[in-house]
């Protein structure tokens, strides 16, 4: 009888217990290895998310989050060389493989997503739009821009949050489009517009590394829409597609974990079983990917885990001195959550 029961117990076990299939690289892997380097798309620079510096050297929070991905794939966080592109070009970039992944500070939208023939794979930044005014306008809400000229770029959400906010709230406006992002915001520091809609982020940076005085400007209080910022890569690759969202998962987990970059190596001692498992210390986190087990323990090596990242590009120790708000994690008030790593 008991005989019959660990029969039983052991083939139920071993339906539930799948065998884990070994992924084909796919194409994107197997074109970056080829190549020896993951080509990113980043913006033409927005402070703490992607700037080059003045050696040349990109940094931000997308830029890391590229650096991740090469160091999960290539081994060597360095191996990246990044392609600025401008909202317009960012898509098409992307669709005829110019770039390999899209981490730009683009907002996560359903026609985005579904249209255009790109996957998004997370959110990296949770950010919201929102109107830079010169202090001098003496607004303090903007509901108060009736009139107003407005700075916008075109191929963004902002073109048409802008038309959506102004028209819901029956108030009057002109917009002033430029697409280049230097231009357009040398027009809006000289005056030729009132305000400037932007990811809130966006307009921090601007402000902190742009404005002739940062102090003479100030962020209206509202925020006119979510905008949900993540990395995008094409949707013919799931396997590609898989990678980039662990990637950014292993990031978060990695916080979770109190892993970090200063203790990466020390926490391979950990006890810990999801410790253990995203460092590569038990075997299994790479086969499915078509990776090898130390793929998410070189990622926190080489940029760190989220909050590293945070701190070190858009924290209070930078110019931005951007607090985390909702981009802190789940059990600490904000919606970073990382499904598990098993
Ligand atoms: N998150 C928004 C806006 C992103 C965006 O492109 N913002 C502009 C600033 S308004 C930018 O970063 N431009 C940089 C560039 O053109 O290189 C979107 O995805 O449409």
């Amino acid at each position: 009888m008991f005989e019959t029961v660990r029969r039983i117990g052991l083939a139920v076990a071993a339906t539930l217990s799948l065998p884990i299939a070994q992924a084909m690289a796919g194409p994107t892997v197997d074109a970056i290895k080829a190549r020896g380097e993951l080509v990113c798309g980043v913006s033409q620079g927005s402070a703490g998310l992607s700037l080059a510096g003045g050696n040349g050297r990109w940094a931000g929070l997308d830029v890391d989050y590229c650096r991740a991905l090469a160091a999960a794939i290539l081994g060597d966080g360095e191996k990246v060389r990044f392609t600025p592109l401008s909202s317009q070009q960012r898509f098409t970039a992307l669709q005829s493989k110019e770039v390999d992944v899209l981490s730009r500070n683009t907002t996560i939208t359903s026609s985005r997503d579904a249209g255009l023939g790109v996957t998004f794979v997370g959110t990296i930044f949770y950010d919201g739009q929102g109107f830079l005014v010169p202090k001098k306008l003496g607004v303090k809400s903007a509901k108060e821009l009736d009139g107003a000229q407005v700075c916008v770029q075109p191929g963004t959400v902002n073109e048409q949050n802008l038309v959506d906010y102004f028209k819901s709230n029956k108030l009057a406006f002109r917009p002033v489009v430029i697409e280049n992002l230097v231009e357009l915001e040398q027009a809006f520091y000289a005056g030729r517009c009132d305000v400037y809609l932007s990811d809130a982020s966006t307009l921090s940076a601007s402000r902190a590394a742009r404005a002739p005085k940062p102090d003479d400007f100030v962020i209206l209080p509202e925020r006119i829409t979510k905008s949900p910022l993540g990395p995008a890569v094409r949707q013919d690759d799931p396997n590609f597609a898989a990678i980039a969202r662990w990637t950014l998962n292993a990031l978060v987990a990695a916080e979770e974990l109190g892993i970090t970059q200063a203790n990466v190596e020390e926490q391979r001692k950990s006890p810990q079983a999801e410790t253990r498992r995203l460092l590569g210390v038990e075997p299994g986190l790479g086969k499915p990917f078509g990776l090898d087990d130390a793929w998410a323990y070189r990622v926190i090596r080489a940029v760190g885990n989220y909050a590293d990242i945070w701190n070190r590009n858009l924290g209070p120790q930078t110019p931005l001195g951007l607090a985390r708000e909702q981009n802190r994690l789940w059990n600490e008030g904000g919606l970073l959550y990382s499904p598990p790593f098993q």
